[in-house]
């Protein structure tokens, strides 16, 4: 088996819409200029270690289907390299400038803690050197505390204090890796943080336990200096039946009932959007409206079956609404647009892999020029400012009396409130005319 995986594959370039090389991007030119910023340093794109290069194509019904030289019996940590090696060639091929993982994805586990601690960091040595010597830099790093089975009952909610603690001492480890590798920000995953049933479950002490954890992981970004802000990454189940981070909503009151509004803010992905039956758009508003924005786990699901698929993204018309919110609002920030995101398992060739990513990030491209026609033309902007235009400042609003008072206005000036169109056909048959 040749080692390099993607040996036969060139540097992947932007040949124009007209291109028909599957090899190349139509849409996705680093360097154009979109609303004031390049495309590169406005999508800031990622790709995603876990999925990418150490999923091996599994499913329920059946084993791996991909066969990569990483994936080979033979010494664990000589894998771990190999597959860094491979997809260090793949991120430089493809001009990726982020990518994200967990500490499970780069590396295996010891035999405890500390000689997986002194794995993990042989490997963080070897990714920081890629970084030095590459283009690709690490959007966010995590912990995996949900795949092993001393998690299954949960990691930072378990009932068992010492789960609590190996857990904490994870996050402590990847937090310092993140920062050891430039990390821009750290996200928290809660796979395992809810319950499959209400019968053995003490919800109130499994939530006071998520809380300390989460201020524990704040307490420790100022102790080393993380410059990142942390990430919740909101889902409302799968692989728990239920999970206290269900959606941007219930985040947000978990962090408000436990001062940590300031200092974690979201990381939003589309098909944990619908899985909690809430369209992207409205979890993107919802955060922004709320000041928590942070990053997004760009993919897809499918309609017809009900699970997170984790595809890549595919249609404008889906992202338009989420990008016209977020480059409203003045763009990803220290954010990015991480593909969690998998191939088929069908897939097997290291060409697919490339077409994946090609394809969507020519999908992001191609909506982000889409999203700055509907910004320039400011149809929806005026739109939405005369319609709560009658609205005073919210100082007035505040000042603004008691219900007696407006009880009392109501009477006096005989107001007569008349319902007014909110044109919802006419504003989508608009959007038409951004899709070409
Ligand atoms: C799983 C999550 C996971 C996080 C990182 O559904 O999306 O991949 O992004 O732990
Ligand atoms: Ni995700
Ligand atoms: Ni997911």
């Amino acid at each position: 088996m040749n080692n390099k995986y993607f040996d036969k594959i060139p540097k992947i370039e932007f040949k124009g819409a007209q291109s028909e090389d599957p090899l190349s991007f139509k849409f996705y030119d680093a360097s154009k200029i979109v609303l004031g910023k390049s495309m590169e340093e406005n999508l800031r794109i990622a790709s995603c270690y876990w999925h990418s290069f150490s999923w091996p194509g599994g499913d329920p019904f059946g084993g791996p289907t991909f066969q990569r030289p990483w994936m080979q019996k033979g010494d664990a940590i000589e894998m771990a390299k190999l597959k860094l090696e491979n997809a260090f060639d793949f991120f430089e091929k493809l001009g990726q400038p982020y990518f994200c993982f967990h500490d499970a994805d780069i590396a295996p586990e010891g035999s405890n803690f500390a000689e997986t601690e002194a794995i993990q960091k042989t490997i963080v040595d070897a990714i920081q050197k890629k970084i030095e010597d590459g283009n690709t830099k690490l959007l966010w790093g995590t912990a995996n505390l949900f795949s092993h089975r001393r998690y299954m009952g949960g990691a930072a909610t378990n009932p068992d204090p010492d789960v609590f603690k190996y857990a904490a001492a994870q996050v402590k480890m990847c937090m310092d890796n993140t920062k050891q590798l430039g990390g821009q920000n750290y996200v928290l995953w809660g796979g395992r943080e809810g319950y499959e049933t209400i019968l053995n479950t003490n919800m109130k002490q499994e939530l006071d336990q998520l809380g300390r954890f989460m201020q524990m992981a704040v307490e420790h970004k100022y102790k080393i200096g993380f410059q990142g802000p942390l990430l919740i990454e909101p889902k409302p189940h799968e692989p728990s039946k239920h999970q206290y981070d269900f959606d941007a909503a219930a985040v947000y009151a978990f962090l408000q009932k436990n001062n940590l509004e300031k200092d974690i803010k979201l990381n939003l992905e589309v098909n944990h959007a619908t899985l909690a039956l809430h369209s992207f758009e409205h979890e993107i508003a919802y955060a922004f409206a709320n000041n928590i924005f942070g990053s997004l786990d760009i993919n897809r699901g499918d309609p017809l079956i009900g699970w997170d698929t984790d595809q890549f993204p595919n249609s404008v018309q889906e992202l338009l609404m989420p990008f016209y919110y977020i480059y409203k609002n003045g763009g990803l920030g220290s954010g990015g647009l991480n593909f969690d995101a998998k191939i088929r398992r069908q897939s097997i060739d290291p060409e697919d892999l490339f077409y994946a990513h090609i394809g969507a990030m020519d999908i992001c491209a191609k909506t982000l020029l889409a999203t700055e026609k509907m910004i320039n033309d400011g149809v929806y902007d005026q739109f939405i400012k005369e319609r709560y235009g009658k609205w005073p400042t919210t100082d007035a609003i505040a000042a603004n009396q008691s219900l007696e008072a407006i009880h009392a206005e109501v009477i006096d000036k005989d107001i007569n409130p008349q319902p007014k169109s909110g044109r919802q056909e006419f504003l989508e048959n608009l959007v038409n005319r951004y899709l070409d």
